[in-house]
């Protein structure tokens, strides 16, 4: 699958791409992430990509003109693939989206900086708006190297683990059970005997029952389109009522 990524600042995604589990697909061929610098295609003498709002009120916007030169070079004028501009008026970014673009053989991701990108970009160049969440970053690049690394997770190979990303957290609805590995006892800390008992059925059955308290807990909206069995409604009806949690909303300060 390939990447076309159109920014100002190129080189904050080299670091990144070049560790983790993506330079491995990138060296089998899996994943091709090509960085276009906008800037190349400003032409004028200081090759200035931002300018002032119409109507006044402080800080830049990106210019339109380098962003179509950019994006038509690259993709030629016909734009044969979706090219998604990463802003917080976008789409929620989910796991359903990412595997929705993995089926994609390419993608174009464009990333703004300052306080957002001329309108006219969104309305004729742009074809998709995706946002990572409710937080205001300060330019899309951040955004765009979440959306390639989540979509990469879903093409079949990179993972190197035939179970892939079908068998984690929001491939079933619910969150995660806990996960342990060797010592089997850490500063007095010991691992759930269960996981140590060799018995399959009742590991099975604790780490299901595991998810659903944790997502009853922490994520209750997630329950709410999560396939479940009977059994698991019975386990569900059984819990404590929420809020007893000493982990739910912890930190949050805005908790009520
Ligand atoms: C400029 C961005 C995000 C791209 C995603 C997300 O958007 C702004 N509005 C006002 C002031 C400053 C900005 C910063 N900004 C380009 C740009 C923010 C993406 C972004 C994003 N995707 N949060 N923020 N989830």
């Amino acid at each position: 699958m390939r990447f076309d990524v159109f920014t100002l600042f190129p080189d904050v995604f080299q670091p990144y791409l070049q560790a983790s589990i993506l330079q491995r697909a990138a060296q089998r061929g899996l994943v091709e992430v090509r960085l276009h610098n906008i800037r190349d295609w400003a032409y004028d003498r200081h090759h200035v990509t931002d300018d002032e709002p119409y109507g006044g009120g402080g800080g830049m916007v990106m210019k339109p003109e380098p962003i179509f030169a950019a994006v038509e070079a690259v993709l030629g004028a016909e734009l044969a693939c979706p090219v998604i501009l990463l802003s917080p008026q976008g789409r929620p970014f989910t796991h359903g989206v990412a595997r929705q673009l993995a089926e994609l053989p390419h993608l174009a991701l464009l990333c703004g900086r300052y306080e957002g990108i001329d309108e006219r970009v969104c309305q004729h160049l742009v074809t998709d708006e995706i946002s990572i969440g409710d937080y205001v970053l300060t330019g899309g690049e951040l955004a765009a190297l979440v959306v390639i690394d989540a979509v990469a997770r879903f093409l079949p190979e990179v993972l190197g683990d035939p179970q892939g990303a079908q068998d984690d957290s929001y491939a079933s609805g619910l969150l995660e059970y806990p996960h342990y590995t060797r010592p089997p006892e850490f500063r007095g800390w010991s691992v759930p005997e269960v996981l140590l008992s060799g018995d399959h059925v009742r590991i099975e059955r604790w780490r299901r029952e595991q998810a659903l308290q944790r997502t009853w807990q922490r994520r209750p909206d997630l329950l709410d389109s999560a396939p479940l069995s009977e059994a698991d409604r019975r386990f569900l009806a059984g819990l404590p009522p929420r809020n007893s949690g000493e982990d739910q909303e912890a930190h949050d300060p805005d908790a009520p």
